[in-house]
């Protein structure tokens, strides 16, 4: 079998066993785009606006709803109207890192209740496989996915060698809730001990911020890549772009957002389709 890097998105929807997952490689498939557009705006208009505006063009919304300071309960019900409206997930970057029954509080409760409308959400591997269960606990009944933190785009991370491999062992221990690595790279055949193989099902997707076409970094020590660079040359699956999309203007000028969500995602689409082979 092919490795996951030389497959469609709709192929490995087919075969993947996590509802998430599949939901978000049927869309990218049905909608041509691996484009994830990160929404980091603070107040409700302009995050609503913004989504409005690049929906067409996006398989997947990535949020920080505690940046928000005039959240009310209907804005998630605005987020769910945006998600149908214009087919995408929701992908909540809550970066959780506290013992299982402290995540799980968070991830389920709250002023957010994040399980509740996000599709998918991340981890820090940082305290272990107990991170895992205690989100799993609450994410699985609802047919949630979770994304470990295997690296990050910043200067100077720590989330290197030893660190991102023991990540990938966590996941594959439990395949069944993670279903992928926020990464800068395919992490295909990290973690393993001597003698073991990975196993030819894995198919753990690869969600990668840290991109932008027209600068290199943003002062605070966030690195930029390009869609190529990230897609063709190190295999990963989805784009996750932010200011490239929406500005310096908490996307004021929605047709200047417009044009570069499509931008990003005809990028993002042509280094997909080189990788696997094939120009429709
Ligand atoms: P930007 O505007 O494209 O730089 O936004 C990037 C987003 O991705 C932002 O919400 C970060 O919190 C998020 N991010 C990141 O930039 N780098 C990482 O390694 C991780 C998350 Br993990």
């Amino acid at each position: 079998m092919a490795s996951a890097t030389r497959q469609t998105y709709g192929q490995r929807a087919e075969k993947h066993t996590n509802a998430a997952a599949r939901a978000l490689l049927e869309t990218i498939e049905r909608k041509r785009t691996n484009l994830c557009v990160s929404v980091d705006v603070t107040k409700k208009a302009d995050f609503l606006r913004i989504i409005d505006t690049v929906g067409p063009y996006i398989c997947l919304v990535k949020t920080h709803v505690d940046v928000i300071e005039d959240f009310d309960a209907g804005l998630i019900e605005s987020l769910k109207e945006l998600s149908v409206k214009h087919d995408f997930q929701i992908f909540e970057d809550r970066k959780f890192a506290d013992i299982g029954n402290t995540v799980a509080l968070q991830y389920s409760s709250g002023v957010y209740k994040i399980a509740s409308w996000s599709h998918i959400t991340n981890a820090h591997p940082v305290p272990g496989p107990s991170i895992i269960s205690g989100l799993a606990s609450v994410g699985l009944p609802l047919q949630r996915g979770l994304l470990l933190l295997a690296e990050m785009s910043t200067k100077g991370s720590l989330a290197v060698g030893t660190y991102t491999d023991e990540a990938v062992r966590m996941a594959r221990a439990n395949r069944e809730f993670v279903i992928g690595f926020i990464a800068q790279r395919r992490m295909d055949g990290l973690g393993l001990r001597e003698g073991e193989a990975m196993s030819q099902d894995e198919d753990f997707l690869i969600l990668t911020p840290g991109v932008g076409l027209d600068v290199k970094g943003d002062g605070m020590g966030q690195q930029y890549r390009t869609p190529r660079e990230v897609v063709l040359q190190d295999g990963c699956d989805v784009i996750i772009v932010g200011r490239g999309v929406y500005g310096k203007d908490n996307g004021a000028n929605a047709e200047a957002v417009r044009a570069q969500a499509e931008r990003y995602r005809a990028e993002g689409w042509k280094a997909y389709q080189e990788r696997v082979g094939i120009s429709e």
